[in-house]
């Protein structure tokens, strides 16, 4: 049996946990591969001692059993975007110390000289299932077991370690927030790098016994034909996804819409998160399906933090109160706390669901801090007993569709063009993306850019969920006194 300080996985049984195109697994077939696993991973060592596990993966069995199998060995589990340039893998990797990358054939052709040169074994799950399971190490909360890479203010993504208490207490208090049970079934399309996806639907689903449907991607039409046959009763997306399926409904014959509407209407619970959700789509939301979305906010850094209450009013364009477990307080420029409703301040967490450090960045760490109160940089108000998110303290980061995004790391990379002199990215408002990347560019004497050419020019150099939206030619970027380019000029000149 595994020594694992929590039960990430629910008890062995026969109940179904995760359904893969046509197969379906059980939480015993499911825990007995992981135990195979995580043998297989420690080889002769009794103890992963904390080693740094890359995986490269869609949604999927294998991907399960290697986020487990690493947590059951004691390593720490480095999961990767999947839609990544090499270059981003080669920042992520390196700074993980990655030694070994676990990814699927398909993937590994492409994977195999960066990780040849930063002396990374690469290897298949299969390769590393051990034929019977071995005795695992026992571990106790304090250990590191996971991080996430997220873009901050600065140019390069920082990883966010979490250890398994975090872990803990980010799956337990939504458990008891949104009262996940064994008789759920959700569907993930979500990636699965980042916390909505990892925590929120694979690890709550997981934990609570509960049926989880795996997705390599956003597929609307295979998605929306098990909506219909009612298969699911809890379904969680960012506001963007909620857009596309209006979208969507705009394009197919209105009986099938209704089909999928009243699916949406029999669920118990429909969530959106990770970035603000418009109040206009929350009321076409419940106009079209009945269901009242539950907004909740969150972060990398603390999982999550603020909700709408489950039983109880949820308040559009609200985000609801802190989460059981977690201590949530808005503070002013002075580091003063604001003890009076409606004055807006920075939202500052404190609690178990609170992330270690950033990795190998002991500055960064106590930079995110004050007072032991981590500093999340989103300004929030309360009303009536409701946060409201007001907007980032920073220009520099962008959400869009769900993605934070470092204005600061895409100027990086916008610079090394040719023909470009000088460039500054901002997120403009967008009805699909919530903000959409823009790229305002003065390019060299003589020189001369197009924005079909500038997006061919990006493939590959960025993940393309980054490559901005629309370019912007500029004779001189505005700037301030002392030189910084002020980018709510741009935002004004659009
Ligand atoms: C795809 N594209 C995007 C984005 N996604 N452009 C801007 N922003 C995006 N987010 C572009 C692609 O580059 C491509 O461009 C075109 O859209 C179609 O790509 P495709 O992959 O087919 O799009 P999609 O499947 O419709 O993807 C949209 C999506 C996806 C499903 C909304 O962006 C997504 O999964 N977002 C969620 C991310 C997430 O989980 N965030 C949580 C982190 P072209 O056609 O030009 O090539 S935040 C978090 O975890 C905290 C803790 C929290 O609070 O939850
Ligand atoms: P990430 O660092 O990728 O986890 O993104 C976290 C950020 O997403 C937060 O700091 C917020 O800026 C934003 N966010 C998450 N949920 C919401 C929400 N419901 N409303 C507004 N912003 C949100």
């Amino acid at each position: 049996m595994a020594e694992s300080p929590f039960p990430y996985l629910h008890n062995d049984s026969e109940r179904v946990a995760l359904v893969e195109a046509d197969n379906t697994y059980t939480y015993s077939e499911v825990n007995s591969r992981v135990n195979r696993f995580a043998t297989g991973l420690l080889g002769n060592k009794d103890d992963l001692q904390e080693e740094r596990i890359a995986f490269f993966m869609p949604a999927s069995l294998d991907y399960v059993t290697t986020m487990h199998g690493v947590w059951r060995a004691g390593g720490i589990a480095v999961p990767l975007n999947v839609a990544s340039a090499v270059s981003e893998l080669d920042h992520y990797l390196s700074c993980a110390s990655v030694t070994r990358m676990v990814a699927n054939a398909e993937y590994q052709e492409s994977l195999r000289d960066l990780c040849a040169s930063l002396n990374i074994e690469l290897m298949s799950a299969d390769e590393v299932l051990a034929d019977a399971a071995g005795p695992l190490p026992k571990l106790t909360p304090e250990r590191r077991a996971m991080m996430l890479f997220t873009s901050g203010t600065t140019n390069k993504p920082k990883g966010v370690v979490s250890t398994h208490k975090t872990i803990h207490a980010q799956i337990t208090t939504l458990i008891d927030a949104w009262e996940w049970s064994e008789n759920d079934v959700i569907p993930l399309f979500l990636p699965l790098h980042h916390i909505h996806g990892i925590i929120n639907i694979l690890s709550c689903g997981l934990w609570a016994g509960a049926t989880v449907h795996l997705f390599a991607k956003f597929d609307i039409p295979k998605i929306s034909h098990q909506i219909v046959a009612g298969t699911y009763n809890v379904f969680m997306a960012v506001p963007t996804i909620y857009v596309k399926l209006i979208q969507y409904f705009d394009s197919i014959d209105p009986a099938e819409v209704q089909k999928i509407c009243d699916g949406f209407k029999d669920m118990r619970l429909n969530i959106s998160g990770s970035a603000a959700c418009p109040v206009k789509l929350f009321n076409q939301w419940k106009g079209l399906t009945g269901q009242v979305l539950l907004e909740r906010y969150g972060m990398t850094e603390i999982g999550m933090g603020i909700s709408n209450p489950y039983n109880g009013e949820r308040r559009a364009g609200a985000v609801g109160q802190a989460l059981p477990g977690v201590d949530c307080e808005l503070f002013d420029e002075n580091d003063s706390l604001i003890t009076e409703e409606a004055v807006a301040g920075e939202i500052r967490i404190k609690g178990d669901n609170v992330f270690l450090e950033y990795w190998d960045n002991a500055t960064a760490t106590k930079e995110s801090f004050k007072d032991s109160w981590f500093c999340t940089g989103d300004v929030a108000v309360l009303e009536d007993g409701y946060y409201r998110i007001m907007g980032r303290s920073s220009v520099d980061i962008i959400k869009s569709g769900g993605y934070k995004l470092s204005a600061l790391e895409i100027e990086g990379v916008l610079l090394t063009h040719d023909d470009i002199e000088e460039v500054a990215v901002i997120g403009v408002e967008d009805d699909t993306w919530g903000e959409a990347v823009t790229a305002f560019v003065a390019v060299k004497a003589g020189a001369s850019l197009e924005y079909e050419a500038l997006k061919e020019w990006c493939d590959g150099r960025m993940s393309s969920y980054k490559i901005p939206k629309s370019l912007i030619l500029i004779e001189a970027l505005p700037r301030n006194a002392m030189g910084k380019v002020t980018k709510p000029v741009l935002k004004e000149m659009l």
